[in-house]
């Protein structure tokens, strides 16, 4: 907003109501920034496959002069990969990696968006990519089962760095699992030429065990739903950016970071130990700020970092959110090569100060466990009803219908009438593999929610109560002798 902006808005706060003001004013910023005219069908010239990279590598620089139908080709794979030493995790990733591909398009691009999900993937994907004008960001037109793929086209009508992520219910799962990454959208004029540019996107992590427990973690969906995670990542692992995997340059280059934040959860306080921002394009849009020491990156939001490295040694890239940095393993490094530059810095260097420090000190003694409530048999419907709406209605939906080909429904269900016992094992431990449905086949991932034995028993009871189910009542005891 210029300066003259700002004074008309300040004046009509101060004389009008108030709601017309503000209304006025976004009105009056909007058209300064909306000069750019879309170009039509008939300027849009000839046809190209886009450029992906994974991380930490960015496509090239778009030289061309016009819009172009750009064709976009991502696939979904659903892999388990490393994400600290010894722990493995199941990704779900747009092109393999974590961040996603990352994708370079120039403003006014007409895009034509093909999302293919692998034959081996168990769930649904779709993609929300926020550099979308339309619904859903493209969610609702990309909304593919395994082995299929879809295709949308859209415009890229305003420059920027943007986030994309997946957005199947339930969408915090999809994207704890690492289902997301950057789009630029670059300017028609392009960005300035500087010497090197990376690509790092932070995201946080949910597993059953805790920082470290080694073998194959599951996703914890409880830790989730309290923003408890036991990882904070950069590019989707614990040394994802350090060691023989920091980023390189040299001295006096200069240096973009393209920097997301995936979420699900923690808003990034991103920062480099031992240097200043030059330029922060901040939030990724168009306003530029200078001289930064620290810039918030959203969860769902990025942020395009510039600065020129004056001295050799290595600098610590950070979430100043400190103890993600040395005990959730938000760490990486640049790597700058060269010699000395006294006059700028001329202290003497340690290495070993950044040690990731581990998480094993932070336990507190437990609290004592309160007193049991022993619950009528409608006092546990009605908490169940509660535990189905907070665990279990992002997947099988909120009148129990489930989604065709991915969710069962657990309204009227024969699978759940036919046996309990199968049922509390279903919600204590999660289930996967093939399963029948009133007639249809279901094979996917119900993942294990770690709820109490109590809220098991009120969950079964409220479902058995109702939607056209035989009505069975489910005890805490009945649940524990399950589980034994
Ligand atoms: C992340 C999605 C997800 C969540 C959350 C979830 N489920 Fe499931 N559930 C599934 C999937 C997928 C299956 C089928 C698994 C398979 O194909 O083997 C399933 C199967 C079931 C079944 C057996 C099949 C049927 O429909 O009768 C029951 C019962 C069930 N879930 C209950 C629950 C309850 C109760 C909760 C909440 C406490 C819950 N689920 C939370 C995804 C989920
Ligand atoms: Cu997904």
């Amino acid at each position: 907003m210029s300066r003259f902006n700002l004074v008309v808005c300040v004046r009509l706060l101060g004389f009008s109501v108030l709601g017309l003001a503000l209304t006025a004013c976004q009105r009056q910023d909007q058209t300064s920034v909306k000069a750019w005219v879309a170009p039509t069908l008939a300027q849009i010239q000839g046809e190209e496959v886009a450029v992906l990279t994974h991380p930490p590598a960015v496509p090239p620089s778009i030289k061309r002069k016009h819009p172009t139908k750009l064709i976009v080709n991502l696939e979904v794979q659903e892999k388990v990969a490393r994400i600290a030493d010894g722990v493995d995790y199941t990704f779900w990733t747009f092109g393999g990696t974590v961040p996603g591909s990352f994708i370079r398009v120039r403003h006014g691009d007409l895009i034509e968006f093909h999302l293919a999900n692998h034959p081996d993937s168990k769930v649904p994907h779709n993609i929300d990519l926020h550099a979308v004008t339309g619904p859903g960001g493209g969610a609702v037109s990309s909304f593919t089962p395994p082995g299929k793929e879809t295709v949308f086209s859209f415009q890229a009508m305003n420059p920027g760095l943007y986030i994309y992520h997946c957005a199947t219910a339930p969408v915090g799962m999809h994207i704890a699992n690492g289902m997301y990454g950057l789009i630029l959208v670059e300017p028609e004029e392009g960005l300035p030429t500087v010497d090197r540019e990376y690509y790092v996107v932070q995201g946080d992590f949910y597993t059953r065990g805790a920082y470290g427990d080694p073998g194959l973690q599951p996703f914890d969906m409880d830790k989730a739903l309290k923003e408890q995670p036991d990882y904070v990542l950069f590019n989707g692992s614990v040394g994802a950016l350090t060691g023989d995997k920091s980023l390189a340059a040299k001295k006096g280059e200069t240096i973009r970071l393209y920097v997301g934040n995936g979420g699900p959860n923690l808003v990034s306080s991103f920062h480099v130990i031992g240097e200043i921002f030059d330029t922060v394009h901040i939030e990724g849009g168009t306003a530029l700020n200078h001289n930064v020491q620290t810039t918030l990156v959203p969860a769902g939001g990025a942020a395009i970092i510039e600065f020129k490295v004056d001295v050799p040694g290595e600098l610590i890239i950070v979430d100043h959110s400190i103890f993600r940095a040395f005990n959730k393993g938000a760490l990486g490094k640049i790597d700058v090569q060269g010699s000395e530059e006294a006059i700028v810095y001329s202290g003497k260097q340690r290495e070993t100060v950044y040690l990731a420090e581990g998480s094993t000190s932070q336990s507190m003694p437990e609290e004592e466990p309160l007193e049991k409530l022993v619950l009528t048999a409608a006092q546990r419907i009605e908490q169940g009803e509660r535990v189905y709406k907070s665990n279990c209605a992002a997947c099988h939906m909120p009148d129990g219908s489930g989604i065709p080909n991915a969710f069962p429904p657990v309204a009227a269900s024969d699978y759940m009438n036919a046996d309990v016992k199968r049922a509390i094992l279903t919600v204590a431990k999660g289930l996967e593999g093939e399963i029948q449905v009133n007639g249809k086949t279901y094979n996917n991932v119900m993942p294990r929610l770690n709820l109490s034995q109590d809220d098991i028993a009120s969950v079964l009871s409220f479902l058995y109560s109702t939607w056209g189910n035989n009505g069975t009542e489910v005890t805490p005891e009945m649940v524990r002798n399950a589980l034994q």
